[in-house]
């Protein structure tokens, strides 16, 4: 069965991995004339993806972490680890579900796994000082993807901040009571499901209502569905759809 699972690659051959090929995804040109096909997206961009895609439906854990180990000796830092080969397999994984390529099952056996590896590296981080701020982050209400989020906290820990990272489903007047004992410099939330919307609000209105002052990261896939241009009627709200412009972010906070 295994051979069913592996995904064609297009890029160049790195030399430390072979690339597999098979028929069951038809290697096909881009054209942008098919807007959202999905068939193309689940063509991997760089060899360390494909592999890696490969060992997470494969659940093959210790393969997981030698692609990584190389990936980073390659001279690649965490963050294109967590973006190019992480992140993109995951939304691979979300395509190969959606399509009824994969089962349920073999969903939750890639991100168990992703989520095993993040707890793997994150002694690796390059933490960069201390810098004296506070951020807590959690998902909305309800929300239980919560690897994107996760990603976040290590971009912030390894800026120096000070991390309470709540994870999936966080009760509104849980996160809210929370944040009003720790005080955090930022308070950033994450939404996958664009359906979530309704318990957003709510937090939002909360957290406004009883912490005024208090600055809101949001991001997440909910928000590459819309919904950006209604936090404007935000005061410090601020959309950020990555790690890269977190980093930046960061980078000019004060
Ligand atoms: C793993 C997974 C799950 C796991 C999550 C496990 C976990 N521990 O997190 C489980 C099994 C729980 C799950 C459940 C469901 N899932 Co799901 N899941 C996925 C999958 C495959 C990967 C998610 C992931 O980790 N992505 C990788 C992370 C790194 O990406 P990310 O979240 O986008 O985060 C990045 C940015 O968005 C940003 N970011 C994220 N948060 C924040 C926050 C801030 C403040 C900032 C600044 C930035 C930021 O930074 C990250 C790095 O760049 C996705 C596919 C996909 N496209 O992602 C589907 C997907 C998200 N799931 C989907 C669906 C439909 C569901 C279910 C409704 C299925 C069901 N019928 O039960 C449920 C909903 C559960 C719920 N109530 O939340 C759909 C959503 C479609 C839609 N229209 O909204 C997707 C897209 C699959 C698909 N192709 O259809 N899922």
């Amino acid at each position: 069965m295994l051979y069913y699972y592996k995904i064609l690659y297009t890029g160049y051959n790195s030399g430390r991995f072979t690339i597999v090929r098979n028929n069951f995804f038809k290697k096909r040109t881009y054209n942008s004339t098919e807007g959202d096909d999905m068939e193309n997206k689940t063509v991997a961009s760089n060899q360390y993806e494909l592999d890696f895609l490969n060992a997470l439906l494969d659940g093959n854990r210790s393969l997981t972490l030698e692609i990584t180990e190389n990936y980073l000796l390659n001279g690649n830092n965490i963050m294109d680890l967590y973006e190019n080969v992480l992140k993109s397999s995951l939304y691979k994984v979300g395509i190969l579900w959606e399509k009824n390529k994969i089962s349920v099952a073999t969903e939750h056996l890639a991100s168990a796994l992703v989520e095993t590896l993040l707890n793997e590296i994150h002694p690796r981080l390059d933490f960069k000082g201390k810098k004296g701020y506070k951020v807590l982050l959690s998902c909305v209400e309800n929300e239980y993807h919560q690897i994107g989020i996760k990603m976040v906290s290590d971009i912030f820990e390894s800026n120096g901040w000070k991390t309470y990272f709540l994870g999936a489903n966080t009760p509104t007047n849980e996160l809210v009571s929370f944040a009003s004992e720790i005080k955090p410099d930022i308070l950033a939330i994450s939404m996958s499901i664009y359906f979530h919307f309704p318990n957003f609000e709510k937090m939002i209105n909360t957290i406004k209502n009883e912490i005024p002052d208090q600055k809101i990261l949001v991001g997440g896939q909910a928000f590459s569905r819309g919904g950006v241009d209604y936090l404007s009627k935000y005061e410090n709200v601020v959309y950020l759809p990555d790690l890269k412009s977190i980093e930046t972010y960061l980078a000019n906070f004060n």
